[in-house]
């Protein structure tokens, strides 16, 4: 069966990665959880989410590894994404996520980003780094839930997973385990309703998460803007008008007036 995602809202591109170039981001996932895990000084924190190995998920990989950046501008993914997308793809978020052993590593039904609505539509990168299938969690999902549009949700606090989908709207007898090999990548709608099991399998399940948006609005909840298709002047001219800068004195040239300011009054004191 082929999905596709503008019917489905989820398609499975096969085979993308090798295992050549998969192996040394595998060792680095490694490194990391272990890093992670043993508590150490994390340099990043103070610009990025920090990682949570508990609840089996590492933050902002990409921001941190250019290995990690490199999977995400894998060109057979943006040409998909470049059919939902269109030609200007902008990062929105990236983290690891795996399953957490002799956790409750499952993932309850949601849509992601439920809480921002408002912004403009996500659509998701999801690369297996592993063989992925039922036994070791794989994602499971209900074709075609995309088209109903954000659901009701409810928020549970202190959980990894909180803004659930309220149960009425999920209907899992139409659910399907998406099962991959290390290498394919899972393209899907934020808006497509998906979970997964909690699983006690010794298989590691780990996927490279890589969230996109368009130019409509530049959005980052954290970090630096990062570009991976587009964005050029003539398409951000279309996109966002000709409209002149509300405040033309750049920001920074403000602050070093500022600083400036306050070194005069400093003198003019002595
Ligand atoms: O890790 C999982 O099983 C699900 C993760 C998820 O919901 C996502 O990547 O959007
Ligand atoms: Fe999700």
């Amino acid at each position: 069966m082929e999905y596709t995602v503008q019917n489905d809202g989820f398609t499975i591109l096969k085979n993308i990665f090798s295992d050549r170039q998969l192996s040394p981001v595998r060792k680095l996932v490694e490194e990391s959880v272990e890093y992670c895990e043993k508590n150490l000084n994390d340099p990043f924190e103070k610009y990025f989410l920090p990682h949570r190995a508990e609840t089996g998920v590492l933050y902002d990989l990409l921001q941190r590894n250019p290995l990690f950046l490199e999977l995400a501008s894998n060109p057979i993914i943006l040409d998909e994404l470049e059919k939902s997308l269109g030609k200007d793809i902008a990062l929105y978020e990236n983290s690891l996520v795996f399953k957490p052993k002799e956790k409750n590593n499952a993932v309850p039904w949601h849509q992601d980003f439920i809480n921002r609505s408002k912004e403009p539509i996500k659509f998701m990168a999801w690369i297996a780094l592993d063989d992925i299938r039922k036994e070791n969690g794989a994602m499971k999902v209900i074709p075609g839930s995309h088209k109903k549009g954000f659901l009701p949700w409810h928020r549970v606090k202190g959980a990894a997973y909180h803004d659930l989908v309220n149960e009425e709207f999920v209907e899992e007898d139409k659910a399907v385990y998406v099962e991959l090999e290390a290498g394919d990548v899972l393209i899907f709608n934020q808006l497509l309703l998906h979970a997964s099991d909690k699983v006690s399998s010794e298989k590691p399940r780990r996927a490279f998460r890589v969230s996109y948006q368009n130019m409509e609005k530049l959005n980052t909840p954290r970090g630096i803007p990062i570009v991976f298709r587009g964005c050029n002047p003539s398409s951000l001219y279309q996109k966002l008008g000709a409209n002149p800068r509300k405040n033309n004195s750049p920001s920074q040239f403000k602050y070093l007036l500022q600083i400036l300011g306050k070194k005069l009054i400093e003198i003019s004191k002595k």
